[in-house]
């Protein structure tokens, strides 16, 4: 064992620097763990399912095969439930945040948003997927959580992380003190800490965006994808683009390459296509953690105020150096 770290001693070494704290969170974010081993269980035999059965038909225990979002979001409200310290789940399988109606549950403090499975059209081709938490504290003191627990600014977050089902499955969170990652090894069944203290490169080279909405786009970004491909030595330009359409992927590549990944408004999408509370703030927290910078183009994304559980924003996301450049053009220009 010796220089192997794993996630749950990694986390009980940490609670240590609090010496007040219950260890609820520590709890949480190993229920967290613990239900993206399963699901990754599941994904990895994604491309079975064309001899084991496919969704909609039963399963040798007489079971319905489900859709892998839909399994990977019973399996996380599952996790929460029975470890008892999360009140609310708020998630984007579901219309309406779902309370927590156990005795021990709806006293608990913790409110947890969560994606259990962004990116899910990939997993046909076996191209990564992820799931992307954020972690809140309830703001009411007793009884059953509100939606008012839920609408909090992303500054607000004590802990956010990803789940990547790639290569290898890796789980990166932050409780706002750094960025660590953790690589699953298969062989016994744990995540291993292989990313100590992640820092996302200040500059790249690497830009991420759906190129093909291109005449939708603000004129901010449309000059920012200019600017990417003109050459200068300097500066490294051209860019190179890089776009798997799973955004736990893409900007996974970005915090480790250094880069950009721009989802902005578009026509289709006048207020940009990806949720706030599950998918935009806990990325921004984790790569802000990381170094980097996260806007919408002109406002920090983790200032905004939520108004709706499934509000959309746009995002510009990355290395201080891009990100900031693409903010510049967007004030210029849109
Ligand atoms: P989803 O939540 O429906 O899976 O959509 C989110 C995904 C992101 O992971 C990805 O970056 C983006 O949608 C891709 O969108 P597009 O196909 O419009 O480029
Ligand atoms: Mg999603």
């Amino acid at each position: 064992m010796a220089g192997i770290k794993t996630l749950g001693q990694f986390i009980i070494e940490k609670q240590l620097d609090f010496p007040y704290a219950k260890g609820e969170l520590s709890r949480l974010l190993r229920d967290i763990g613990i239900a993206s081993k399963i699901v990754n269980r599941e994904v990895n035999k994604a491309g079975l399912v064309d001899i084991l059965g496919d969704a909609g038909t039963t399963n040798i225990q007489g079971e319905g095969q489900k859709k892998l979002d839909v399994y990977a979001n019973e399996q996380f409200i599952a996790a929460l439930t029975s470890g008892g310290e999360c009140c609310i789940v708020a998630t984007e399988e579901e219309d309406d945040f779902v309370p927590i109606d156990s005795p021990v549950s709806k006293n608990a403090k913790y409110i947890v948003c969560i994606d259990p499975l962004d990116g899910s059209s990939n997993i046909d081709c076996n191209v990564a997927v992820g799931t992307i938490f954020s972690i809140y504290r309830r703001k009411s003191v007793e009884g059953m959580a509100t939606l008012a627990d839920v609408l909090q600014k992303g500054t607000e977050q004590v802990a956010a992380g990803y789940v990547i089902y790639g290569s290898s499955t890796m789980l990166v969170y932050t409780t706002g003190k750094g960025v660590n990652g953790f690589t699953l090894d298969p062989s016994i069944g744990e995540f291993c800490l292989s990313h100590p203290n992640m820092k996302i490169p200040a500059d790249g080279i690497i830009y991420s965006i759906n190129e093909g909405n291109y005449v939708h786009f603000p004129d901010g970004v449309k000059k920012y994808l200019k600017y990417a491909q003109v050459e200068d030595l300097e500066t490294k330009r051209p860019y190179t683009s890089r776009y798997i359409g799973s955004m736990v992927a893409d900007i996974h590549r970005n915090l480790i390459k250094g880069g950009i990944y721009i989802y902005p408004t578009t026509a289709a999408s006048p207020n940009g296509k990806l949720r706030l509370l599950y998918e935009c703030n806990p990325m921004a927290f984790i790569i802000e953690q990381a170094g980097g910078v996260a806007s919408d183009g002109l406002n920090r994304i983790l200032d905004i105020e939520p108004t709706e559980l499934h509000q959309r924003t746009s995002i510009f996301i990355g290395s201080a150096k891009m990100v900031n450049m693409a903010e510049a053009l967007m004030a210029e220009y849109s």
